[in-house]
């Protein structure tokens, strides 16, 4: 469908339960609040499913909007999900009527669907869409679409930014919403865990291809004591090590491995991934598949060097 086509529909509708990702991050947890408010200044009825999932950081978006369990008749939408086993934990098997998403990649599972590949952040579709619907930006939606722009665009550096990115995020910081304290929070501050963590990656990381591609397996021990947050954006890390264009983590979980591929423009983090059964952005793409941490090292070794 079109903005037009879904805000129309929207329009016709009440009731709204909204569903996030799991591990869920700004993008999908700043959407899906701005959805909520859009609609709620609409005077509907809607809420945001409660994602177990949700890291305290972010908790604040989704205050006062949340509710434990769909009731029967509600219309259900997911803001930022690329496939159904990306729901969020408990929501796996609920009928989902519209999807709003940005990943082109993505796998159909609702009745109906929004998805433009080419928005850097669901925060500009849902902003697109409010627009549409008349609905005015407050302070609050304002905060909750500029955390899901400025996450997805790791604070308007990654390739993905355009000037629409921009404009959202004017329109953000026009309703008044305090943006340092959020760059701050989410941009700038690093608990002593993740630092830990990364300098970790940094002792044990191998080099290729002149220091253009890094690769890093990570046993399950590094990281036991680290939050999810801690963890958060751990996979882009190595990227930001001078020289290095493409990365690779793979971490051990507990069926087996995870692996993230990050990377600049003139490569395909998610060709690498689909290797594995995976994928995502061109920019950061990843997959889980069952191996062995010193097996999967080796595998993903040899097709980071076929490829690149
Ligand atoms: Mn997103």
């Amino acid at each position: 469908m079109t903005r037009a086509e879904t805000a129309a529909w929207l329009a016709q509708r009440d009731d709204f339960c909204i569903l996030s990702h799991c591990r869920p991050d700004g993008d999908t947890v700043g959407s899906t609040a701005a959805l909520c408010l859009g609609l709620r200044k609409m005077g509907k009825k809607a809420y945001v499913l409660e994602n177990p999932e949700l890291s305290g950081k972010l908790q604040f978006l989704h205050e006062g909007l949340t509710k434990t369990a769909p009731e029967a008749g509600d219309t259900i939408v997911s803001v930022d999900v690329s496939a159904r086993s990306r729901l969020l934990r408990g929501a796996e098997d609920l009928p989902v009527a519209l999807r709003i998403d940005h990943h082109g990649v993505g796998e159909s599972f609702a009745d109906l669907e929004l998805v433009d590949g080419d928005v850097a952040a669901c925060g500009e579709i849902v902003y697109d869409l409010l627009v549409e619907l008349g609905i005015g930006l407050d302070q609050q939606i304002g905060t909750a679409l500029y955390v899901a722009v400025s996450t997805d665009t790791g604070c308007f550096r990654f390739a993905n930014t355009t000037a629409d990115t921009f404009k959202v995020a004017a329109a953000c910081a026009a309703t008044g919403a305090k943006l340092y304290p959020i760059n701050q929070m989410l941009f700038d501050t690093n608990s002593l865990t993740k630092l830990k963590v990364q300098s970790w990656m940094v002792a044990s990381a191998r080099f290729f291809r002149d220091g253009k591609i890094a690769l890093c397996a990570m046993p399950y021990a590094v990281e036991a004591e680290a939050s999810p947050d801690d963890m958060d954006n751990v996979s882009g890390f190595l990227r930001s090590i001078e020289g290095v264009e493409i990365c690779a983590l793979i971490r051990e979980t507990e069926g087996g491995v995870k692996l993230s591929v990050r990377a600049i423009p003139g490569y395909d983090a998610s060709a690498v991934c689909a290797r594995f059964g995976g994928g995502g952005h061109k920019g950061a793409s990843g997959a889980s598949f069952s191996m062995s941490l010193k097996e999967a090292e080796a595998a993903v070794e040899k097709v980071l060097l076929e490829m690149y």
